[in-house]
């Protein structure tokens, strides 16, 4: 990689942004100093396309960042946003309310497992996933089980960056800068090395929910409130379940009673080729958590749906008529714009039927991803949905390497795959058409070909 501005090809930023304003945004989950020396900056999007600042169109292979399925700039979408901001911009969330939340909350309900029938809003799928965490340890000290705090999660996992997605989640990268977070403990992951290049479900690899049995031994189920996993983890390096390992964490769950978390946001909302991981996998969890999907991107909105048992130990606290029942929220927690993205981009997702598009063309998907193997450095890929991983060789000692390097190469020719560990991951909108998946394999193929 060249280290001067001067060595990389112009990305027409230098004319957008001066350096001062390149300077002062400190980005999220990038490389700043490479970034501010070749600057990637989208001006426009349409469709399964963005468009960039020197005017290159570029194929959207991870719809936004697992949130676009339904296409970027959807007019549905776009003009109930419009009309929103226009008529009620903002509404006080604690106290007040309006009608769109109850609404979209209805709707959430209707789109997910039977059971799961109450949904607490938030802005991200962070803050869904540690409000997730309270309302399950709340819960169990509501119902007199005020030692059930430990979570366990699973090596791997993600769930978001704040201090309770970091604790039960399973990527060393994302935690080892800061100190404690809460208490939790993990099993294993499910890579294992007889399931390389499988096709959908791996075959091998139930044994491993079995350990969650070893971690309630050693904790005791006592002091356990719940157990945390993304029913097809994505960050990782989409790492879909082994054949019937969703069903056993369950059993042990049910078993030892503790909470069973599906982190759904990215498997929420059509991706898996179904509404929701737990309907696609048949396993029905205490708490799902949704994001992403859930405006198309289009607005920040999160949702934590649970089970209505757990909403009504809270209630039936009781108390006088000013107590508050769950002391949590965020100011933006049901923003009106939000549930207005949300509302419509729902209701594209359902009207088009593109959860059951995805299910008819991931054979497609599957064996077009399934064409690079044998192509250099590919050492596994794992798929499910419209949703894939392509593993890579390592350069000795420089995991993350390699996979930067196919990242870019890509966004030359004209294609924005996503970089993350030592995968690549791509996941086409819901709407992309088999051609547009042909070009995005040839390209990523091409690309694998000119690495040095
Ligand atoms: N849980 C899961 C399962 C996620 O995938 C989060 C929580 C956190 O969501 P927020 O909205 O706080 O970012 C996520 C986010 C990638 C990638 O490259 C994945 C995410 C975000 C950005 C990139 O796979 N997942």
């Amino acid at each position: 990689m060249p280290d001067n501005i001067e060595d990389f090809p112009d990305t027409g930023a230098s004319q957008t942004l001066s350096e001062a304003e390149l300077r002062a945004h400190w980005m999220p989950f990038t490389g700043n100093r490479q970034f501010k020396r070749q600057p990637r900056l989208f001006s426009s999007a349409e469709g399964v396309y963005y468009n960039t600042v020197d005017g290159r169109k570029v194929f959207d292979g991870l719809s936004g960042l697992w949130t676009c399925g339904l296409g970027h700039c959807r007019e549905e979408i776009s003009e109930a946003v419009s009309r929103q901001v226009a008529s009620l911009d903002y509404s006080p969330g604690f106290q007040y309310g309006h009608p769109l939340s109850f609404k979209l909350a209805h709707k959430v309900v209707e789109l997910t497992p039977d059971g799961l029938d109450q949904v607490f809003f938030t802005d991200s799928g962070s803050e869904t996933i540690d409000t997730a965490l309270k309302m399950a340890r709340g819960y169990w000290r509501n119902r007199g089980l005020p030692g059930k705090t430990k979570f366990i999660g699973r090596i791997k996992g993600y769930h978001g960056v704040n201090y309770g997605g970091i604790g039960v989640g399973g990527i060393g990268f994302n935690r080892k800068l800061f100190g404690q977070a809460v208490d939790a403990d993990h099993i294993p992951h499910t890579v294992l090395p007889e399931n390389t290049f499988s096709k959908g479900l791996p075959d091998a690899g139930v044994h491993l929910a079995n350990e969650l049995e070893e971690l309630v031994l050693l904790h005791d189920a006592s002091n356990i409130a719940a157990v945390v996993v993304e029913p097809m983890s994505g960050t990782a390096g989409v790492l879909p379940p082994p054949k019937g390992y969703l069903k056993r964490l369950r059993e042990i769950c049910d078993a030892h009673n503790l909470l069973l978390i599906f982190d759904e946001v990215i498997t929420g909302l059509g991706r898996m080729g179904a509404n929701t991981g737990a309907e696609e996998f048949g396993v029905t969890p205490d708490i799902l958590t949704l994001a992403k999907q859930i405006t198309n991107g289009a607005q920040p909105l999160g949702a934590v749906v649970s089970k209505q048992e757990i909403y009504d130990t809270y209630m039936d606290q009781g108390g006088p008529d000013y107590m508050v029942e769950f002391p949590h929220g965020y100011t933006y927690s049901a923003h009106p714009v939000a549930c207005a993205a949300g509302l419509a981009a729902l209701d594209v997702l359902e009207r088009e039927q593109l959860p059951q598009r995805v299910k008819s063309m991931s054979g497609y998907f599957e064996q077009a991803v399934h064409q690079l193997k044998g192509a250099p450095y590919v050492e596994d890929i794992r798929n499910y949905g419209f949703a894939a991983g392509i593993s890579l060789q390592h350069y000795p000692g420089e995991p993350l390497r390699r996979p930067f390097e196919l990242g870019l190469k890509c966004f030359e020719k004209g294609f924005y795959v996503r970089w993350g560990g030592d995968t690549v991951q791509l996941a086409p909108a819901f709407v992309v058409t088999e051609k547009q998946i042909d070009s995005l394999i040839n390209a990523v193929g091409e690309a694998l070909h000119e690495l040095p």
